[in-house]
């Protein structure tokens, strides 16, 4: 909630929380973190509109209508008491599961204002901050994304997306509450009775299944889980859990009474995390700044595993960021930075330089949690930080503090020094064997002629192109990316292997060839980890010739390496069919309705549109068939993939049109003859 004098700055600075404090109306609107608290009251809420679009469209606002956009219900809920607990001004939560699918969040923090809005005299705070959407005056400094995801949509979508929602106040000595139903206010606000020694708000939800499906539920386990993260998170408050004993399987590892206190913070929660784990290095590496006026705290817990991989996770606010983002990246130049000082320190330069954050990470178990007024969120759902600041505080805090951990610890920190660079020799070692296995490839295959072979040793981002006849060879080849685009041009059509007896098939120089070039071998002999390129491309002209040479080659990859094919290294190039110019621009057109598409939208009415045709790849420009069909950051490639339901219909398929029965050919041609009456007709 937005208030100041608050140790983060107000949290609600994080996120516009339950009542996003949009500017005070009235009054300058009181900077959060500045001393002293500004009380705001109804009139610091600017109204924006009403809930109809939350329930519309709630994909835009909790990511979806899944399980996990669910419980973003709940995270929203515990958001906005976290508010208070941060801003200190309540010390305890409560999370309650109740039967019928009920959960009820309760704070003892000051109370959702519920003084008259001066603007709507008939409605509390408490109801405008219930029944309306905000842009909130945090949003307008454009930290956050209000499109979509979490991060203070604030409780008005939970209320919106609520089949029933009852919230309870004790402010001014007083109980009120006030119940809604879809987001609409079924009662006014009421005044139950005085409460002399009472503060809080109590929200109880239950999710509304025409949202969320029948019998959609939140999960007593999933929701413990995150109410304990939040005091690990901050451990300020005390969180105290109650779930209704029969929505708990029996057995079930989630209690039915807990209290979660956690002044160790972090560490608590690490130690929970990978508890009784080997450890590379004693003691964990902990640590906590706490910024006056709270902008840019942080704290962090760090162990390297002795027998496991790592994992980091990250929070901004309390709030869990999936995507991580700026706080992580300085953790890890933090780390990086500090190993290879302490190295230098001990004359061990030469062997620490080719250590990277990856080595240093690898094993390495971390938990970083910042508070930010105005953090920046990214990604799909919001769930990366992008503060520019963040990396910098980060890595000076951590950098600091780490220094002065491999300092005091000179044995430890060259056990973590040593390791780190074990990995860092692992890795080296396995990048030199893989690009070993590549060049004996290579020598021993005594690769085809005609293959014009890329420079990239491993097979990861190579890619070998499949072209029909020289000409279009010819131009590939020119157009490819040498580092990472192989071209081999086959001459004509290839050997239908679907029809063709074993001699036949080795005795075929084109099939050798690529096969050779491959080098994953066929059948029983494919190895995976032999396949040359990561990405094997059929690059044939767009016309019927073209699309029986890349049936016979993909009825080659079918029979001869299906795992090819499974694995997803099987691509079919989309050359463009027309180029539309006019004047000075140029645009590809895939196909017919793209071409109408394009004639419709990509041209001004002044000036002829010139359609030119392409008949083959090779009387393409080079640079046409680079920026169409060949560039990554341009192209659209069709990946061949048979779901395991289809791989029966498929090898039938194969056999009808490929195989060797022409007869059965034959049945499927004139079962579809009208069609293609109908298509002569056009
Ligand atoms: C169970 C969930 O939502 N707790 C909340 C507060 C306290 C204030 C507040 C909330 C003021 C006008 C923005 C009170 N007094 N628990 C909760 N506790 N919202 S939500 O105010 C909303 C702001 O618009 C509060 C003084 N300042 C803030």
């Amino acid at each position: 909630m937005a208030s100041n004098g608050d140790l983060f700055g107000g949290s609600a600075a994080r996120k516009p929380s339950a009542a996003a404090p949009a500017r005070a109306a009235e009054r300058k609107p009181a900077r959060a973190g500045t001393p002293g608290e500004a009380d705001y009251t109804a009139a610091s809420i600017e109204v924006l509109e009403g809930l109809e679009p939350v329930r519309r469209r709630p994909g835009m606002y909790i990511g979806g209508t899944d399980e996990t956009a669910l419980h973003h219900l709940f995270a929203e809920v515990i958001d906005n008491a976290m508010d208070e607990a941060v801003a200190r001004h309540a010390t305890f939560i409560e999370v309650e599961m109740q039967a019928g699918g009920w959960c009820a969040v309760t704070d003892n923090g000051r109370g959702i204002p519920v003084d008259p809005h001066p603007k709507f005299p008939k409605k509390s705070a408490l109801e405008v901050i219930m029944t309306t959407l905000h842009a909130g005056g945090k949003f307008d400094s454009g930290a956050y994304q209000t499109s979509g995801g979490l991060h203070g949509v604030g409780v008005s979508v939970v209320n919106a997306l609520s089949e029933r929602l009852e919230v309870e106040v004790w402010r001014n000595r007083t109980q009120y509450r006030q119940a809604f139903e879809r987001g609409h206010a079924v009662t006014k606000l009421e005044t139950v009775g005085p409460a002399p020694n009472k503060r809080g708000t109590r929200v109880r939800f239950r999710p509304d299944e025409q949202i969320f499906g029948k019998g959609a539920a939140l999960k007593p386990a999933r929701v413990f889980r995150m109410a304990r993260s939040k005091a690990y998170l901050f451990g300020g408050v005390e969180i105290r859990w109650k779930c209704d004993p029969a929505l708990l399987e029996p057995g079930a590892s989630v209690p039915a009474e807990a209290v979660f206190h956690f002044p160790g913070g972090l560490k608590d929660y690490l130690d929970q995390d990978i508890g009784g784990k080997e450890l590379v290095a004693e003691p964990m590496f902990v640590g906590k700044v706490e910024k006056p006026g709270g902008h840019g705290s942080l704290e962090w817990a760090v162990a390297w595993l002795a027998e496991d991989d790592g994992f980091v996770h990250s929070y901004c606010n309390t709030i869990p960021t999936p995507d991580g983002g700026t706080h992580e990246s300085g953790l890890r130049v933090a780390l990086l930075r500090g190993l290879k000082d302490h190295a230098e320190r001990v004359g061990q330069t030469r062997r620490a330089a080719q250590i990277t954050t990856d080595d240093v990470m690898a094993s390495c178990a971390a938990l970083i949690s910042v508070f930010f007024r105005e953090p920046e969120f990214q990604g799909q759902n919001k769930s990366r930080l992008m503060s520019t600041e963040a990396s910098r505080l980060v890595e000076n805090a951590v950098r600091d503090s780490f220094d002065h951990w491999l300092a005091e610890r000179p044995s430890q920190a060259n056990r973590l020094l040593d390791w780190s660079v074990e990995r860092a020799e692992e890795r080296l070692r396995r990048r030199a064997e893989k690009d070993v296995a590549r060049k004996t490839a290579v020598r021993k295959l005594r690769l085809p002629g005609k293959l014009a072979d890329c420079s990239n040793n491993a097979a990861q981002g190579s890619e070998l192109f499949i072209v029909e006849g020289d000409s279009a060879g010819g131009s590939a080849k020119q157009a490819r990316d040498r580092q990472t685009q192989a071209v081999l041009p086959l001459r004509g059509k290839i050997l239908n292997v679907a029809n063709a007896g074993r001699d036949k098939l080795a005795a075929n120089q084109t099939i050798a060839d690529l096969t050779q070039a491959l080098g994953c071998g066929t059948g029983s002999h494919y190895k995976e980890d032999d396949l040359r390129y990561e990405r094997v491309i059929i690059m044939t002209d767009a016309d019927v010739d073209g699309a029986h040479i890349a049936s016979l080659l993909i009825t080659f990859f079918w029979r001869q390496m299906p795992k090819l094919i499974d694995n997803g290294h099987l691509f079919l190039a989309v050359p463009p069919l027309y180029r539309l110019t006019q004047g000075a621009k140029s645009v590809y057109a895939r196909d017919d309705a793209d071409k109408e598409r394009l004639l419709a939208s990509a041209f001004s009415g002044r000036g002829k549109v010139e359609i030119s045709r392409f008949k083959g790849l090779g009387e393409m420009p080079m640079k046409d068939l680079k920026e169409t069909t060949m560039d990554p950051k341009r192209r659209a490639l069709l990946r061949v993939a048979v779901l395991p339901e289809d791989r029966e219909t498929t090898a039938d398929a194969v056999e009808r049109l490929m195989g060797s029965k022409p007869e059965a050919r034959f049945q499927f041609i004139q079962e579809r003859a009208a069609l293609a009456g109908d298509l002569l007709d056009v």
